[in-house]
């Protein structure tokens, strides 16, 4: 299952997001430091089944199936708050961050009404320039890889120099378990000009761009911009905007009230929509009613939903450009062998092919791959044959799957 870690400066609503994510009760308070240890919770990304245009009832096994909304799993890890400096041990440090180590993008969550000074403390809002948070969380992710690269950077540096071995073979070993790839250090060499062959001459700057890059290249981020149910939001939002970052205006307390509502039976409400519906206002304390219309106003019809879905589904979809396949094996039935059918949906990365789909399944299954089957065209797949989102695959291997 995919992973994605909340982080953030202190106090900006990650716990709130993380609870309207994942409807886990989890501690929210207005001060620093609430998160102590990292909550971990599932999420789903949404999508439209393809079960319409087949025409067919599907009985979802890796995920759900609502009324023609396919809903994917993913796993969401809330961590506690970060400070500048936590990498040199302010606030609660960073040791936290190896609960993300896996985690293939990152939602930074920051106050876009800018009522929170730098150490998570309230303040006058609009009195804080939220970029300033998401860039110093930044920098700490970049401190946080580059102390494990320095961790063992004297041996690597000799290793290397005295050719025994490469630059890219040394970085791989030391960071294949943060999700960083051979070809994110080959990138990052490339795009910083470093010269691979004599790593000793670079300084401790140079390093740490080198881990920003890094990590920008594995673990992406996407900015929450949250609290923007908060009058004056706007201006932090077109900050965060056009200092280049991706960004979601959400408020996280306004989907977790919807999400809880729609629990009760309360509101008719997915998330990802763009409105709510009261199912018997009789039933609605003045309170619940006050709330509610001020989700609507605030939230609803000024930003057209709560942000916090499109968190997901922009992250995975979009910035990760993951594109979602539906394997079956018998491709008339479109089921599995006990007759499932679309029993499952696998979130691919773009350029994948079938036989990448076949291993993903199973490894017996890419070894022995002989072909695979379109379901919509009926035509055969090579195995090189790259896929795109919503294909329905079955795979033809010389192996029974088990
Ligand atoms: N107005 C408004 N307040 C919010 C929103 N989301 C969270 N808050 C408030 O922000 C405060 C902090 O929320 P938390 O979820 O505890 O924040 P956190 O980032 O997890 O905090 P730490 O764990 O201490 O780092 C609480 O008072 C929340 O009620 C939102 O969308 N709008
Ligand atoms: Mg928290």
């Amino acid at each position: 299952m995919e992973i994605t870690g909340i982080v953030g400066k202190a106090n900006t609503g990650k716990s709130t997001l993380f609870s309207a994510m994942t409807l886990v009760p989890v501690q929210v308070a207005n001060y620093p430091f609430t998160t102590i240890k990292p909550n971990v919770g599932i999420t789903h990304l949404r999508i439209d089944c393809v079960c319409r245009e087949f025409g067919v009832k599907d009985n979802p096994k890796n995920s759900l199936c609502i009324n023609g909304v396919r809903l994917v799993p993913i796993q969401v890890i809330d961590c506690p708050g970060i400070v500048r400096g936590a990498h040199a041990g302010r606030g609660l440090g960073l040791q936290f961050l190896d609960e993300i180590r896996q985690a293939s993008a990152l939602i930074v969550v920051c106050d876009a009404a800018g009522a929170t000074d730098a150490d998570g403390r309230p303040v006058e809002p609009g009195t804080h320039d939220p970029v300033e948070d998401v860039r110093m969380v930044e920098e700490e992710l970049a401190f946080w890889i580059a102390g494990m690269i320095e961790k063992d950077w004297r041996r690597i540096c000799r290793a290397v120099e005295n050719k025994q071995s490469t630059l890219v073979d040394e970085l791989s070993n030391k960071l294949s378990g943060l999700g960083i790839a051979p070809s994110h250090i080959e990138q990052s060499i490339l795009s910083l000009g470093i010269n691979p062959n004599a790593p000793s001459k670079l300084g401790k700057n140079e390093l740490l761009r080198l881990a920003m890059e890094l990590r920008a290249l594995s673990k992406p981020i996407l900015v929450a911009a949250n609290k923007v149910d908060i009058e004056g939001s706007e201006k932090g939002v077109e900050r965060l905007r056009s200092a280049g970052y991706n960004v979601i205006p959400c408020s996280a307390e306004a989907e977790r009230i919807l999400r809880m509502a729609a629990e009760k039976g309360l509101v008719r409400y997915t998330p990802g929509d763009p409105c709510f519906e009261i199912v018997d206002s009789s039933k609605l304390t003045p309170q619940q009613k006050k709330t509610l219309e001020m989700i609507e106003a605030r939230v609803l019809e000024r930003w057209g939903s709560t942000g916090v879905q499109q968190l997901i589904n922009v992250a995975y979809l979009e910035i990760l450009g993951y594109i979602p396949v539906y394997p079956v094996e018998d491709a008339d039935k479109l089921c599995d062998k006990h007759g499932n059918v679309l029993p499952d949906v696998y979130l691919l990365p773009k350029g994948s092919t079938a036989r990448d789909l076949a291993y993903k399944i199973h490894s017996e299954l890419g070894k022995g791959f002989l072909y695979a089957i379109d379901v919509r065209t009926k035509l055969r797949l090579g195995e090189k044959h790259q896929l795109k989102s919503g294909d329905v695959i079955s795979i033809i291997s010389t192996t029974k799957r088990g």
